[in-house]
């Protein structure tokens, strides 16, 4: 990983059901095509495959023309690629297109905490603490790497599935910064 590709996505991926909307961008589910190469990534010093043929994956199209800072995204996804958590939402690969900036992400399907809280109506205590748990463990970890989300909410932590006990992700690096050491992030969001 570290490059973006220039080719069209379709080749390697079916496109399918959306599953989110933003003002720019679109989230779509899709499958990585039958005759396509195993993605290997590095982790831990061991290179481990971490896209098979038939996977089924998270795209978020960003629409350029939408876009007023492209130095926006890109510093997005700079962050993404530099972050590997079980409770963040894993980047895999991307495609530029001319038109187009996709992000190839894993696919989560048990909706947003958000939703979870308000269907419950009532949220017990032990609920809360595995949430804050999941939570404080993704943020010590962005924040050792002097990553600060910006955008917490309820909305932008979703359920990996929608069993019990399915882990959060966190998404939405939109308005994440990287910020140098010894200095202080004061800009209110
Ligand atoms: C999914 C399923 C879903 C939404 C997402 C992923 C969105 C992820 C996302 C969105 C961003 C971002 C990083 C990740 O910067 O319903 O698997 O705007």
């Amino acid at each position: 990983m570290g490059f973006f590709k220039k080719s069209d996505i379709t080749k390697l991926y079916e496109i399918g059901d959306e599953l989110g909307s933003g003002n720019f961008a679109k989230v779509k589910k899709a499958k990585r095509k039958a005759k396509t190469a195993d993605v290997e990534k590095e982790v831990g010093g061991k290179k481990k495959v971490v896209l098979k043929a038939g996977a089924d994956m998270a795209i978020k199209i960003i629409d350029k023309a939408k876009v007023e800072d492209m130095g926006d995204i890109t510093r997005e996804i700079e962050i993404m690629q530099d972050i590997s958590h079980p409770n963040v939402i894993n980047l895999f690969e991307i495609f530029d297109e001319p038109k187009k900036m996709n992000l190839v992400m894993e696919l989560v399907t048990g909706g947003e905490l958000f939703d979870r809280i308000v269907a419950k109506g009532s949220y017990s205590e032990k609920d809360a603490a595995q949430c804050l748990k999941e939570l404080c463990s993704a943020l010590k970890y962005l924040h050792e790497k002097k990553i600060v989300h910006r955008d917490l909410k309820p909305e932008n932590l979703l359920y990996k599935g929608k069993a019990p006990g399915a882990p959060l992700k966190l998404i939405d690096f939109g308005l994440a910064i990287h910020v140098p050491k010894g200095e202080l992030a004061k800009e209110v969001c």
